[in-house]
């Protein structure tokens, strides 16, 4: 007899690989584990009749000369399969897209980095021609789309994407697999979201309004970025954290959730340790004390608020600035020399205007070096006050479709802020 499993918590991909094996070595029986995840198992509630899964408990085990394991290198995530790691008669497959190293010694193996598991299964599916009707394609489809962020993770690879396409060719519904592929909110995190709205408190600190809650959890609970997502639109607060503890592992997990510029959650979160965007972060901390911790975040905010990241924390100075009468022929020279792409135009001390080197398109003879740079400069100069936030900057960089902005105070033109500044601001603080 052979059989084929998965890891407990089956997901999609898992729950796709356990049936694609069963196509690919006919006569496996799929024995699925106890655990399923909330996705699965409203797919499953549906579905069920259409595959013929068993449970560990409904298989001799000694009966089993051949185990075919997808979707994970580890006997530990398996379910109640102990007894078949002690038979040395026992031949196993395995198929994995893990890289990391498992404990599963298999005869013979498919392993590759790849986004998803089916996706190689799709691969030898396809050489086998066995047709694929719609159900099951929509079925693998959610498998690729679950673990690869619907193609947009960074471990999705080119063949993911084409296996997605050749299941839509083969009739997969998106409507169907939409209903399915909900994120899991589930009746853990709707007791976890419960407990923090009723104690919520909320406070003002420097003019935003802020709710810190802390919440006491056992074992893993997933999607909890998700929770307090939640928290903070339900309570309609300008930022939110969750402090989640977890006394046996003596660790908390911080996340938070900003709406607004003033609350940078990003540098809140790098500061205890973690990382994250402007909008949301998250930091795990170990054998700490969860007062200390709420008083930590306290004085990030209200530090955050007063010093929160402003133009003139990003742009670049001194500026390099052309006079309006300079020639062009200088002006070119200058470009050169300091390596940049324009230059803000004075008079006097005033701002009249941007010089760049897409401006020289413009030069058709070589006479016009001679004129002014003024008779080529661009006059609509956008430019950003120094105490306005990154994100006020880079609207307008989309808005106007430029790469600088000339930061100017009191008439005054004091720095510059270019794309790349921006762009270190919203980048620097993602997580590793
Ligand atoms: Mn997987």
């Amino acid at each position: 007899m052979q059989i084929v499993t998965t890891h407990k918590n089956t997901d999609f991909d898992a729950l796709s690989s356990m049936i694609a094996a069963t196509m690919l070595y006919p006569g496996t029986v799929p024995v699925i584990p106890k655990t399923v995840n909330p996705n699965v198992k409203a797919f499953l509630a549906i579905h069920k009749d259409l595959f013929d899964l068993r449970e560990c408990g409904d298989v001799d085990l000694d009966k089993v000369n051949r185990l075919i394991v997808v979707d994970t290198n580890n006997w530990q995530r398996l379910d109640r399969m102990d007894k078949l790691r002690k038979r040395s008669d026992l031949e196993i497959f395995l198929w994995d897209h893990h890289v990391a190293k498992g404990n599963i010694a298999a005869a013979w193996s498919c392993q590759e980095s790849m986004g998803s598991n089916i996706t190689m299964m799709i691969r030898a599916l396809k050489k086998t021609a066995k047709p694929l009707n719609p159900m099951l394609s929509t079925l693998f489809l959610a498998g690729i789309y679950e673990d690869t962020g619907n193609l947009t993770f960074p471990n999705c690879r080119a063949e993911d994407a084409y296996a997605a396409g050749f299941l839509l060719e083969n009739g997969a519904d998106l409507a169907v697999l939409s209903t399915f592929l909900r994120p899991a909110y589930g009746e853990r995190q709707k007791e976890v979201l419960f407990r923090m709205l009723e104690n919520a408190k909320r406070i003002k600190i420097g003019g935003v309004s802020v709710c810190v809650n802390r919440v006491n959890i056992k074992g893993h609970v997933d999607s909890l970025a998700m929770v307090v997502r939640m928290f903070r639109e339900i309570l309609n607060v300008d930022a939110a954290f969750g402090i989640f503890l977890n006394q046996e592992q003596e660790r908390c997990i911080v996340i938070g959730r900003s709406n607004i510029d003033r609350i940078d959650m990003g540098s809140i979160m790098k500061s205890l340790g973690g990382g994250g965007h402007p909008g949301a972060g998250s930091a795990m901390l170990t054998k700490v004390n969860p007062d200390a911790v709420e008083t930590m975040i306290m004085n990030l905010v209200e530090g955050n608020c007063q010093g929160s990241v402003q133009i003139s924390d990003l742009m670049s100075f001194p500026v390099f600035t052309v006079n309006s009468t300079d020639k062009m022929r200088e002006v070119a020279r200058v470009l050169k020399e300091k390596g940049c792409t324009g230059l803000p135009v004075i008079e006097g001390e005033r701002l009249v205007g941007i010089i760049s080197r897409k401006d020289f398109r413009k030069v058709k003879k070589d006479s016009q070096f001679d004129a002014p740079v003024k008779a080529f400069m661009n006059t609509a100069v956008v430019t950003i006050e120094p105490g306005k936030s990154p994100v006020q900057a880079a609207n307008l960089m989309v808005k106007h479709d430029v790469g600088r902005l000339p930061v100017v105070e009191d008439g005054k033109i004091i720095g510059i802020l270019t794309r790349s500044d921006t762009m270190t601001y919203f980048y620097d603080l993602l997580p590793d």
